[in-house]
């Protein structure tokens, strides 16, 4: 135990002389979002926060506001606009309204799985996406699995568009979703994320849509007792930073973030997954009931949707995305 006590400090010295930030100024980045910290991409952008001030030995950092508390989703993409934040996780359906070939991402039922997702992703079709928002101060640093979306209810369960007749559903800020929740037959609410939970409890919607882990970390199976696993979209999270900010940075601070962006993002990879298959048992424990849905008469009943899609970049991607193996 002395050998061990004696190894740890000496560890503990070598790394406090060798790193933190005595004597040099450190440079901290900014970072808001709207997530709970049980979040498994809460989780993701802490293991960057870490791994950047690993690789950068101390000279920069990341401080996290979760939870909503500098502004809305939208709200922090703006302040990443005017230079007042450098960095915030967004859904890639509240970027549509600053980056409109994002809208693809609303699309129902155009991915084929999570392998295909992930393809997509980190191809060419991901990567452009990200660099789209540059003239707009928008600068993408890497995609979050954000898993698939699916209805969750108070009163009656959701296992058919029939269902949906009549009920309330929270979406995102994203004209996509709305036209999605139409084309199922419900009707759309567009609420912000940190302002859901009390929508559901209040009865101002009777339900909502998106993946079981912010269905958990949120606590919305406290209010929501039927789930289907409908799958509808496959949304990304994505980690922006301001250009402003990133302007500001020396090359060799750019490619730190970068690349403690692109560690986090494969940690989150994995961690997802694990995240998903808990958060669906928690759910279980709860008294959720999890319903399995023919997910085709979903699909059926979006095509006409898919087919009325305008926006030419939009289109395009609609008729690669299929095409990438
Ligand atoms: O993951 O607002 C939403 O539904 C988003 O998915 C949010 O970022 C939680």
């Amino acid at each position: 135990a002395l050998l061990a006590s004696v190894m740890f400090s000496f560890v503990l010295r070598g790394k406090l002389s060798g790193g933190g930030a005595q004597g040099r100024t450190q440079t901290v980045l900014k970072l808001a979002h709207c997530l709970s910290t049980e979040h498994p991409v809460h989780q993701a952008m802490e293991y960057m926060k870490t791994h950047l001030e690993e690789i950068s030995d101390g000279r920069m950092t990341v401080d996290i506001y979760p939870g909503s508390v500098l502004g809305s989703e939208t709200q922090c993409i703006e302040m990443l606009q005017n230079g007042s934040l450098a960095m915030t996780k967004t859904s890639a359906a509240a970027m549509e309204n600053f980056i409109p070939a994002m809208a693809v991402f609303g699309l129902p039922y155009i991915f084929r799985d999570a392998d295909h997702y992930w393809k997509v992703l980190n191809g060419d079709i991901g990567r452009a996406l990200l660099r789209k928002g540059e003239t707009r101060f928008l600068y993408g640093l890497c995609y979050y699995d954000a898993g698939s979306r699916n209805f969750y209810s108070r009163g009656s369960p959701i296992r058919t568009p029939e269902d949906l007749e009549g009920l309330k559903i929270r979406v995102m800020n994203s004209e996509t979703a709305i036209d999605m929740v139409k084309a199922l037959g419900g009707a759309p609410t567009p609420i912000a994320w940190g302002e859901l939970y009390s929508a559901l409890a209040q009865g101002t919607v009777d339900g909502a849509e998106n993946n079981p882990p912010s269905f958990i970390s949120n606590r919305h199976y406290e209010v929501c007792k039927h789930f289907s696993l409908n799958g509808h979209t496959r949304i990304p999270d994505i980690l922006m930073m301001s250009t402003r900010a990133r302007d500001k940075l020396t090359p060799q601070q750019r490619e730190w973030v970068q690349q403690a962006a692109d560690a986090s993002s494969e940690f989150q990879r994995a961690l997802w997954k694990k995240e998903t298959v808990a958060a669906l048992k928690k759910a279980r424990e709860e008294g959720v009931n999890i319903y399995t849905v023919d997910t085709a008469v979903f699909a059926a009943r979006v095509q006409p949707m898919l087919r009325q899609v305008e926006n030419p970049e939009v289109r395009e991607l609609l008729d690669r995305i299929p095409e990438v193996h």
